[in-house]
C-alpha cells in the first residue's frame, strides 16, 4: 500500500526564473521528492493573465520545462506537466468560481498589487486567478503545497473554498496544507532589500536569475544594498544584509550564527563575494544541465506529455466527482 502523501506545486513560465523562486519555492519541490507523490506544473494558464508575445510564450515554456528538470525534478517519480494540457484545471476553474465569493477574491493582495502595476489590463482572469490555482490543488487531492510567503493567502483561499464545497455536498476535496519554510520564503530585491525578489521587477540589478552567468552574478552581489555598518549579523534594520545571510545559508546550510563566525572581522565586501560564489556554485550544475536538456526537445515533449496524461486521469476522477455531486447528467 502506497502510504505516501500528495504534494502539488505549480510556478508560471513567466521568463526569467528568480534565485527567490528557487530558494522560496523550487528548492523544497526538490528536497520534498522523496519524501511525497509529487504532482508539479507549469501554471501556463496563469501567465496570461498578463499579456503574452505568442512567440516568446512558447520559448519560455519549453525553456521553464527544461530548466525546472535541471533544477532537479525527478521525472522517473514525479509527474511534472503542462497546466494547459489538462483540461480538467479550466473546467474545475469555472465550476469553483462559483463557489468562490467576489468579496473574497476582492481581498487578495495579489491581485490589488498586479491590478495596480497593469491598470491597462485588469482582466477578470488576473481577478478570479486563485479560482484557477485552487483548482490544481484540489484536482490531485494534494496533502503539501509548497510556495513561498506571498502565496499564503491563496492557500487560506483554496482551504476555503474546498471546506465549502465540501459542506454543501458530501466530503469531496482533502484540505491542503501550505508548506512554506522558514528560512527562505520570501527573498528580497537586492536593490530595495524591503520588497520582494521580482523577475518582473524592471531593474534587472534587483534580481539573479537562474541563468544568469557568473560575471553577472558578482556584479549584482557587489551593488547589493545593505546599511552603514560593517559586521555581518542578522538583525533590525539591516535589512540588506539579512537578506544577503538568508541567501548564503539557503545556498550552504549554514546557521546564522556560524555565517556571523565566519565573517566575524571580515568587511560587507568579502562577505559579499563569498554569497556570490555560494550561488554560482549552486547555479553552474543547474545550467550545465539546461544546456544539455534543452538540445533534446524529443525527450523534453516525452516528458510533458506522459505526465500530462498521468495527471489528465488523476484530475478526471476527482472532477468527475464533482460534476455527479452537483448534478451534471453523467
Ligand atoms: P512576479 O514577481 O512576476 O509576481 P514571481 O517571481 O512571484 O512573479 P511566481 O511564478 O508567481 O513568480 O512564483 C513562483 C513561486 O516562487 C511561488 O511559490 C512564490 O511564492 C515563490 N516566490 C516568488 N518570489 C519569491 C521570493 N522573492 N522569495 C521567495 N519565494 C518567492
Ligand atoms: N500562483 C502561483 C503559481 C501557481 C501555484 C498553483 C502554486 C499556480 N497554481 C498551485 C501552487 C499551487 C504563484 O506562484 N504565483
Amino acid at each position: 500500500m502506497n502510504e505516501k502523501k500528495t504534494l502539488f506545486s505549480a510556478i508560471q513560465p513567466s521568463g526569467t526564473i528568480t534565485l527567490g523562486n528557487y530558494i522560496g519555492a523550487i528548492k523544497n519541490w526538490i528536497d520534498l521528492q522523496d519524501k511525497f507523490d509529487c504532482i508539479f506544473a507549469l501554471a501556463d494558464l496563469h501567465t496570461i493573465t498578463v499579456r503574452q508575445d505568442p512567440k516568446a510564450f512558447r520559448k519560455n515554456t519549453i525553456e521553464a520545462y527544461a530548466l525546472l528538470l535541471a533544477c532537479g525534478i525527478n521525472i522517473k517519480d514525479s509527474i511534472f506537466f503542462i497546466q494547459s494540457h489538462v483540461p480538467a484545471h479550466s473546467q474545475l476553474s469555472w465550476v469553483l468560481s462559483c463557489y468562490t465569493q467576489f468579496g473574497e477574491l476582492s481581498r487578495m493582495t495579489q491581485f490589488k498589487d498586479k491590478s495596480q502595476k497593469h491598470s491597462d489590463n485588469i482582466t477578470c482572469g488576473l481577478f478570479s486567478y486563485p479560482v484557477l490555482m485552487a483548482s490544481d490543488i484540489l484536482l490531485y487531492q494534494a496533502d503539501v503545497v509548497p510556495v513561498g510567503a506571498d502565496q499564503k493567502q491563496h492557500l487560506e483561499l483554496t482551504r476555503n473554498v474546498a471546506e465549502r464545497f465540501n459542506s454543501i455536498y458530501t466530503p469531496t476535496f482533502k484540505i491542503p496544507e501550505p508548506y512554506i519554510h522558514k528560512n527562505g520564503a520570501k527573498i528580497m530585491s537586492l536593490q530595495e532589500p524591503l520588497k520582494k525578489m521580482s523577475k518582473s521587477d524592471s531593474n534587472p540589478n534587483s534580481y539573479i536569475s537562474i541563468l544568469d552567468k557568473p560575471d553577472d552574478i558578482i556584479k549584482k552581489f557587489k551593488r547589493a544594498i545593505t546599511d552603514s555598518e560593517s559586521s555581518v549579523r542578522f538583525g533590525e534594520g539591516k535589512d540588506g544584509i539579512n537578506n544577503l545571510m538568508t541567501i548564503y545559508s539557503c545556498m550552504t546550510n549554514k546557521s546564522f550564527d556560524e555565517i556571523e563566525n565566519e565573517f566575524s572581522g571580515l568587511g560587507y565586501g568579502e562577505f559579499k563575494l563569498s554569497v556570490a560564489q555560494a550561488v554560482i556554485d549552486k547555479l553552474t550544475p543547474i545550467q550545465t544541465k539546461f544546456t544539455e536538456l534543452l538540445s533534446n526537445k524529443d525527450y523534453l515533449e516525452k516528458c510533458y506529455k506522459e505526465s500530462a496524461e498521468k495527471a489528465t486521469y488523476i484530475a478526471n476522477k476527482t472532477l468527475n466527482k464533482v460534476m455527479k455531486k452537483i448534478g451534471f447528467i453523467n
